[in-house]
């Protein structure tokens, strides 16, 4: 029996958080949820096809940076479990939706569907199937910025980007090789771990011989932090230092979340292997009702205005599905479009 990592202290008292912002947090993490439930219920009605993987528990992690950006103008480059940071970077719920539907009116015309979301306009650089696929693309992006600002003197361009990726994926080799060009050019880009203890059915400890992934951060010469992946007030902070430094021509930083994902890796898995003590002990740090207690104990919110948020979003996320279910399929005829970049 592994130890579970004891994990960092982070005083929510002492985070500034205004009223607005804390709703507005708490709205972009019931969103993730709901509409991850939705999917669900979709996914067994059979209204989309494929592997679903969904993101409940881990959604401190996707608002937490992605709000202490600037969302729709920096960069977000994600994994197959991407939903939630496409709602994050602000594509509409409807065109997620209809996406996963395989629909025309999808984020990805309907060709991508749950693994290959898009959206130039909201600077979504995609889901990616193949692990670690992302990191490379998001490196890409941060160089550009820097490119573009230094050697081509466009001083608006001081977009940030953000890589998403899981614990397992930290093996692979294109984290280390991204990491070594990123701190060697100083990109302005965050490397966010979402260390959910398990890659599939593989525990995080039995594939990695150094388990605490910020610690790999050191042998780069950039920052690695861990942070408590279900509090969104301590990513946040964090995701707020490191953005600032990377904006200022600072470089990139690896930041590792420690969260959990409340289902199996898909709606595929019957999740049988891990244990009923470990899952409940992680229910218990919901990130949601977390957030939650806080905005009530400090008295920035009231139950009946977070009641309100989980109505509006309710009513978001159905419309979503309205329009998704009556949106038409992707003309047999456009089968070639889209394949090349001069289709748009
Ligand atoms: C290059 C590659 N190898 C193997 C796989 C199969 N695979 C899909 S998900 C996954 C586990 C990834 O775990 P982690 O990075 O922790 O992300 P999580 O699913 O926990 O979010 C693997 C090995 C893949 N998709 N791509
Ligand atoms: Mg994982």
């Amino acid at each position: 029996m592994v130890q579970e990592r004891v994990f960092p202290t982070f005083q929510a008292a002492t985070a500034t958080v205004t009223k607005e912002e804390g709703l507005w947090l708490y709205e972009d993490m019931v969103l993730g949820r709901f509409f991850e439930d939705k999917c669900a219920e979709m996914y067994y009605r059979g209204k989309m096809f494929g592997f679903v993987h969904l993101y409940n528990g881990q959604e401190a992690v996707s608002t937490g940076v992605i709000q202490a950006m600037r969302p729709g103008e920096d960069y977000v480059c994600s994994t197959y479990r991407d939903h939630v940071h496409a709602l994050c970077a602000g594509v509409p719920a409807r065109n997620v939706m209809a996406e996963l539907f395989g629909k025309e009116t999808g984020c990805s015309k309907g060709r991508g569907g749950s693994m290959h979301l898009f959206s130039a306009e909201h600077r979504l650089l995609g889901g990616y199937a193949f692990i670690g696929e992302g990191i490379p693309v998001a490196t890409g992006a941060a160089f550009q910025s820097k490119y573009r600002r230094e050697a081509m003197g466009d001083a608006s361009s001081d977009q940030v980007t953000a890589a998403f990726f899981g614990d397992g994926t930290t093996n692979n080799g294109q984290f280390f090789e991204c990491l070594n060009m990123a701190a060697l050019w100083k990109l302005p880009i965050l490397y966010v771990v979402e260390n959910n203890k398990w890659a599939i059915g593989m525990a995080h400890e039995r594939a990695t011989s150094q388990p605490e992934i910020y610690k790999k951060a050191s042998v780069f010469g950039m920052p690695g932090y861990e942070v408590d992946g279900m509090d969104v007030l301590a990513v946040r902070a964090i995701a707020q230092e490191a953005v600032a430094r990377a904006r200022a021509g600072e470089g990139p930083t690896l930041i590792e979340c420690l969260t959990y994902r409340f289902r199996g890796h898909s709606l595929a898995d019957p999740d049988e292997l891990r244990s009923k003590a470990e899952k409940e002990a992680w229910f218990a740090r919901d990130p949601i009702k977390k957030l939650a207690a806080h905005l009530l104990e400090q008295k920035l919110a009231s139950q009946d205005e977070l009641k309100a948020i989980e109505k509006k979003i309710q009513a978001v996320v159905e419309e979503a599905v309205t329009f998704a279910l009556e949106s038409p399929e992707p003309d047999p005829k456009d089968l070639y479009k889209y394949v090349f970049a001069d289709n748009d």
